[in-house]
């Protein structure tokens, strides 16, 4: 269980960083199951959908840097998403009912592991509200010199900074104005976990050091959050309903209550048809006679 020290600490400042959460077993076993997927990425010779490179990667020096989607490659990553103690955490910071919008596994290998630029997850994935947090569970021991996740604490109580860079999305803080100041390391033990707050500013610096730095990575949501953006080419879908005018990347978004038409009622079919169920009618069908 968080303290109440630890549920205010991470209202106030964004973060936590947790010791000894996964035992000695898992880790092994999440290693054992990693090490695999370096080994396979020797046959890589391009990210694709599963494996993403780091640039001087080759066959004889395998340098995976990501490995996409963890929880579709293998059972052991899915088992540590519904992790019981990451669960029961995750439900004091953001309710009983969840869902996950995300996961992917960061290395960061020995002298060569690439940073991550400055940024706030939500610039991703906005959310019709912000109950959303990413888990960082740390598979080597994560330190300064290794590259372990470095956030600025308070800042998801801030403004959402501009990610865009002449016009596209470039997935790092372009704002002239931003200073990294106050940043912040989570250093953790092998087993520990950090958690951040979907707004909170983040990143993490190249590995120089002659130690790996794996981080896996879960995003959580409230059941009641959900995303504004469709997940199938978001910007295309849009941008090809306006019928005058520009579109905007800047929602407007207002107060309204929202119930959505789910589950599914069948839109294919014609308003008449969708009607066609419903018992408590208020025109009948009259049949004229003449
Ligand atoms: O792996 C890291 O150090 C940072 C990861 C991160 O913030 C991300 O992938 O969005």
């Amino acid at each position: 269980m968080l303290t109440p020290d630890q549920i205010q600490f991470y209202r106030d400042q964004g973060y936590l960083g947790i010791e000894n959460v996964f035992s000695v077993d898992e880790m092994d076993e999440l290693r054992r199951v990693t090490d695999e997927f370096v080994e396979k990425s020797r046959a890589v010779t391009r990210n694709d959908a599963v494996f993403d490179l780091e640039p001087s990667h080759t066959p004889g020096k395998p340098l995976l840097r990501r490995l996409k989607n963890p929880i579709k490659q293998h059972e052991v990553y899915r088992r540590a998403l519904r992790h019981p103690l990451v669960l029961q955490f995750v439900s004091q910071l953001l309710g009983p009912a969840i869902t996950s919008n995300g996961n992917k596994l960061n290395l960061k290998l020995a002298n060569v592991g690439s940073p991550v630029e400055w940024h706030q997850d939500w610039a991703f994935y906005p959310h019709t509200n912000d109950d959303l947090l990413a888990v960082g569970i740390a598979m080597d021991e994560s330190t300064l010199e290794n590259g372990c996740l470095m956030v600025m604490p308070g800042s998801h109580l801030g403004p959402v900074l501009d990610h865009h860079q002449d016009g596209v999305f470039i997935g790092a803080v372009t704002d002239p104005d931003f200073k990294a100041t106050n940043a912040v390391p989570i250093t953790l033990k092998a087993g520990g976990i950090s958690i951040h707050h979907t707004r909170l500013l983040h990143g993490s610096a190249p590995n120089l050091s002659t130690n790996t730095r794996r981080l896996l990575l879960y995003q959580y949501c409230a059941a009641d959050a959900w995303p504004l953006l469709p997940s199938v080419d978001p910007w295309g879908t849009y941008a090809a309903s306006v019928v005058q005018g520009e579109p905007v990347n800047v929602p407007r978004l207002a107060p309204v209550p929202v119930r959505l038409p789910l589950p599914d009622p069948k839109f294919e079919g014609s308003i008449y048809e969708i009607q066609r169920g419903l018992k408590n009618v208020k025109f009948s069908v009259g049949v004229k006679t003449m």
